[in-house]
């Protein structure tokens, strides 16, 4: 009896203990199985919650999305509803909390598109072998793409269609190289790129801008509305490399200026990845630097996002090179160069001509029609129509032709004692198809001599001019006034009041 009953009391007295409500497990914090996710629009994925620690006693969670519009959460179902990136919240009763930034797309998406195929940067690097673009699968399962077609041109004069059996797994990536026979190349200054389905639906379209050998356009993240510009990444992620600031809407003005003229010069800036730390004309005059000048944000320009700066005026010949230097706060940078030679002020080039051209005595003569002296900086003739620096045939230095007066450039190699000045280049025949013109410093052409039978600039040109006698040149007559005729070579000197006979092309 006796020791039943301090069995008994034993027993109530571990039921005491036991009864005693036990001291709550606070949530010190929590964690979801995805810090960021990729979804296609009507697909699902469950997030899950890790408690810390496992034990905690109230396990009770509020989820919430920012913008119901792009995907919605229930119990941590999240559901794609609409192209664009969201925020999921989920929160304990005691405030600890956790989120998943979710980014909702097409199923299928152009993610990447690249314009340079073929070219290698100064270091070698080629990112593939020819314009490439690259496609993104959204949702999180396989997807197969055969028969998918991408072309760059609406009426679909090219293209390239994926082949049988072509798939690109949850999250995956195909590369697909479009610059091939059959297919089409993309503009490095710019173009668009279409997706078809197989069933011939556009499921996806894009335009991107003028993109550098080392730039790609990019989804960023992976099948994102938003287009970002960095180093290509073909056939894997975008995510992983930095984004550069875009320079677009670039402006220089005047394009000519004169000794009397700033330069504004501006551009639309955006910060690719994120915020715009730098945004700076770095300049030089005459290969002497400058203090950098800070381009500011200027709402009064109609062009979003655009920064601009002045240039002050510099003298006459003035050679100013700048570059719009953009830098990011994740260490993106991005650069756009110009430059510009500083005219004399109020001059009128129209009274310039193409005087004479000699194929033989290798001269090109300029007359000047009018009573005054003109400057002749940066005047220049242009070749056969070649725009190039290099290939602009001369150019003015800082030189006037008298009233009346003649100015004559010779191909090097000629007897100095004929001409006025020689150029580096050569190329003036009496039996090719030749053009000449000589252009202001803005650009604008003031007179033209062309010569041809329609054919390559190389191409040989009957008669041949060289083996007649006399050895003609085509020149006007009279000076300045006269049409182009066959003129016995007059170097810096008077052209016949007219001439010999037309200049004829055989064929
Ligand atoms: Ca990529
Ligand atoms: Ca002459």
């Amino acid at each position: 009896m006796k020791v039943q009953k301090i069995l008994s009391m034993a027993f109530a007295a571990t039921m005491l203990f036991a009864c005693k409500p036990p001291e709550p497990v606070e949530v010190a914090g929590i964690t979801l199985n995805h810090a960021t996710l990729q979804l296609a629009i009507g697909e699902t994925e469950q997030l899950t919650v890790t408690f810390s620690p496992n034990d905690a006693s109230n396990k009770t969670l509020t989820w919430l999305c920012l913008e119901a519009s792009i995907a919605t959460v229930e119990n941590g179902l999240i559901t794609g509803v609409s192209e664009g990136t969201t925020t999921i919240y989920v929160s304990t009763l005691n405030g600890k909390s956790a989120e998943c930034v979710v980014t909702v797309g097409k199923t299928i998406v152009i993610n990447e598109a690249y314009s340079n195929g073929g070219r290698f940067t100064d270091d070698g690097t080629s990112y593939g072998d020819l314009d490439w673009v690259e496609l993104f699968n959204n949702s999180n399962s396989e997807k197969d793409v055969s028969g998918f077609m991408l072309y760059d041109k609406e009426d679909k004069s090219e293209f390239v269609i994926l082949p049988e059996n072509t798939k690109i797994a949850a999250h995956g990536f195909l590369f697909v190289e479009v610059d091939v026979a059959g297919g089409f190349g993309l503009s490095s200054g710019g173009d668009k790129v279409y997706l078809e389905n197989a069933a011939g639906e556009v499921i996806d379209q894009i335009e991107f801008g003028a993109l550098a050998i080392d730039e790609a356009s990019a989804r960023k993240p992976d099948g994102s509305a938003t287009w970002v510009v960095q180093t290509p990444t073909p056939g894997t992620s975008n995510n992983s490399v930095v984004a550069k600031p875009i320079i677009s809407n670039f402006t220089q003005t005047p394009a000519s200026p004169t000794d009397a003229e700033s330069v504004f010069v501006g551009a639309s800036i955006v910060a690719g990845d994120g915020e715009l730390t730098t945004t700076q004309l770095v300049w030089k005059v005459n290969n002497v630097e400058k203090t950098p000048i800070t381009l500011v944000f200027d709402n009064t320009i109609n062009t979003p996002n655009f920064y601009d700066g002045t240039i002050p005026a510099q003298e006459v010949g003035a050679v100013v090179e700048y570059t719009i230097v953009a830098e990011n706060s994740a260490g993106g940078r991005a650069e756009k160069s110009g430059s510009y030679t500083v005219i004399v002020a109020g001059i009128d080039y129209s009274v310039l001509v193409i005087n004479e051209i000699d194929g033989n005595g290798k001269f090109v003569e300029i007359y000047n029609k009018s009573n005054s002296a003109v400057n002749l900086y940066g005047v220049y003739l242009v070749k056969n129509e070649k725009t190039a620096n290099e290939d602009i045939w001369w150019t003015g230095g800082d030189v006037s032709i008298a009233a009346h007066g003649y100015y004559s450039i010779q191909q090097s190699g000629q007897d100095p004692a004929l001409g006025t000045e020689q150029t580096g280049l050569n190329g003036i025949s009496p039996k090719q198809n030749v053009k000449f013109e000589l252009k202001a410093p803005n650009t604008s052409v003031i007179d033209e001599f062309v010569r041809t039978n329609g054919g390559a600039w190389s191409a040989k040109v009957k008669p041949e001019y060289d083996s007649t006698t006399p050895q003609y040149s085509f020149a006007r007559c009279p000076d300045g006034t006269g049409d182009f005729g066959l003129a016995v070579p007059s170097c810096n000197a008077a052209n016949p009041a007219t001439a010999d006979g037309p200049i004829v092309t055989d064929d």
